[in-house]
């Protein structure tokens, strides 16, 4: 079974948000098209309470994009951005809800930021995913979503560990850094995941 898996399309990450990836929306209309070619479509959801540790605002003489230790884990300090319950932790109303059949939030642990859609970032606590997908009898995971070079990255990463054939589609996700993009993608190549365009799977 292939799934597809949606990373955090949520208000926030599109243009006017707290935390707005460029070009962040126009992969919308992709993963929309993108969604009746799979067995399974499931989505991600960044889902803070609103004293996250991950937040800059949380840390006197800090500046957002710093990167401090956090409970011994480099931690990048972010806007305040996906808070549990408000607008900005919506998905956006032009994502398609009809076929998501499960949606797994994150970054819900007020200590430990998670960007992976599969565990946090110290590999602490699984968010169940893995294991639903081998539920499902999932064998192939192909990867869409904000950001590229973070939450979409992680999510490859662990896809692969937990031994799916795994696949970026390039041109359903955006970056928030371009240089920081090329070098996970590199990565992510030499790990033995694919990185394709939606084209192929149309
Ligand atoms: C993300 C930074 C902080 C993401 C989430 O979805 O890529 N990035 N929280
Ligand atoms: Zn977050």
């Amino acid at each position: 079974m292939k799934a597809l898996l949606l990373i955090d399309i949520q208000n926030d990450f599109l243009p006017g948000g707290a935390l707005a990836v460029p070009e962040g929306d126009q992969i919308i209309a992709i993963v929309n098209q993108l969604q009746p070619h799979f067995d399974l479509v499931v989505a991600t959801q960044d889902w803070h309470p609103a004293l996250h540790k991950s937040f800059a605002s949380q840390h006197t003489n800090h500046q957002v994009f710093q990167t401090i230790n956090l409970n011994g884990l480099e931690q990048v300090l972010w806007p305040d951005h996906c808070v549990q319950g408000t607008l900005g932790a919506e998905f956006s109303e032009e994502l398609e809800p009809r076929r998501i059949e499960a949606i797994f939030r994150k970054g819900t642990d007020i200590e430990i930021d998670s960007y992976s859609g599969f565990y946090d970032n110290g590999h602490r606590k699984s968010t169940g995913l893995a294991d639903y997908l081998r539920g499902k009898q999932v064998r192939q995971v192909f990867v869409a979503g904000l950001a590229a070079d973070y939450c979409v990255y992680y999510s490859l990463l662990d896809s692969l560990e937990e031994g799916f054939k795994t696949y970026l589609i390039e041109d359903a996700t955006r970056p928030i850094s371009p240089e920081g993009f090329k070098k996970a993608k590199a990565d992510i190549h030499n790990k033995g995941g694919k990185i394709i365009q939606s084209g192929a799977l149309l």
